[in-house]
């Protein structure tokens, strides 16, 4: 479905960034990398941990969509990890998103200490580096919608407004979720949805998502869509109702 309408606008600030296009929609992630330089080996503690951290992130995630978990001792095969659902996804969704992108991740990075792995549904993250409460500033990619707005400075305006204005509740909130729409005139809404990893503080959520919003005149200009979507925060806007 997200695949017919759209064409990808990539930059890649992680080079072992991969796209998957096409074939069998749904299950394929939005994006992934591989982000370690290290490799584990396949039977050994770091592989076990992992294992156990998935799993963890599997029971932890869907009751509140957010879940962040840590397996071993530091500097010794310790894994970080964490996973989160988009706040309208509801705990069966979530699950499902959530053990789907940890048997595709370890597949798509085998052996690799570190991976992430976007969906539309959730995202999962793990690393022997201890990224928890830190701003994601390695991991980021761009989706455009390729129609072209009509009256494209009005629009950006008003998309940059939504955005601001659904970022500044999504920082002051519990769930560091908001979504929303502004009418455009006309029947023409403008629809936009913003969401943050818990682990960062209120402060950090608004420094990613004001960044975020920061690139949408270099990502996304006078399209009728886009997405800035990173490892601790992200953002969508459409001109038709996306989420639930
Ligand atoms: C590693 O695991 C595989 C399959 O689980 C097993 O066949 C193999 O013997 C194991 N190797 C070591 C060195 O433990
Ligand atoms: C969860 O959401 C899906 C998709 O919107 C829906 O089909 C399903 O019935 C929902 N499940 C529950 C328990 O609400
Ligand atoms: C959008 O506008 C650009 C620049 O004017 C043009 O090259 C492109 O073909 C347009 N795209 C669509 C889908 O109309
Ligand atoms: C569940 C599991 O395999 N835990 C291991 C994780 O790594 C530490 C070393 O830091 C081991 O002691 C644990 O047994």
């Amino acid at each position: 479905m997200y695949f017919s309408k759209f064409s990808f606008s990539l930059s890649l600030l992680s080079l072992s960034l991969l796209l998957q296009v096409g074939v069998g929609v749904g299950v394929d992630p939005l994006a992934y990398s591989c982000t370690s330089s290290e490799n584990f080996t396949p039977n050994g503690t770091y592989a076990s941990n992992l294992s156990k951290l998935l799993g963890n992130l599997y029971f932890k995630t869907p009751p509140t969509g957010f879940g962040v978990d840590m397996v071993g001792q530091y500097s010794q095969n310790q894994v970080n990890g964490l996973a989160l659902c988009r706040g309208d996804v509801n705990a069966t969704e979530c699950q499902t998103c959530v053990a789907g992108a940890s048997s595709e991740i370890v597949k798509l990075c085998p052996c690799n200490k570190g991976a992430i792995i976007w969906y539309d549904n959730c995202l999962l993250k793990y690393s022997d580096m201890d990224f928890i409460g830190k701003i994601d500033n390695q991991n980021k990619f761009y989706l455009v919608n390729v129609n072209n707005a009509s009256d494209p400075t009005t629009f950006n305006q008003r998309t940059i407004r939504l955005l601001s204005y659904l970022s500044s509740e999504a920082y002051a909130a519990p769930q560091m979720y908001a979504a929303g729409e502004l009418e455009l005139g006309g029947s023409e809404k403008l629809y936009g949805l913003v969401q943050c990893t818990r682990d960062l503080s209120s402060s950090d959520c608004q420094k990613c998502l004001d960044d975020a919003v920061s690139e949408i005149p270099s990502c996304c200009e006078g399209k009728q869509g886009g997405r800035v979507v990173g490892g601790s925060c992200n953002i969508r806007y459409e001109i038709y109702p996306f989420f639930g």
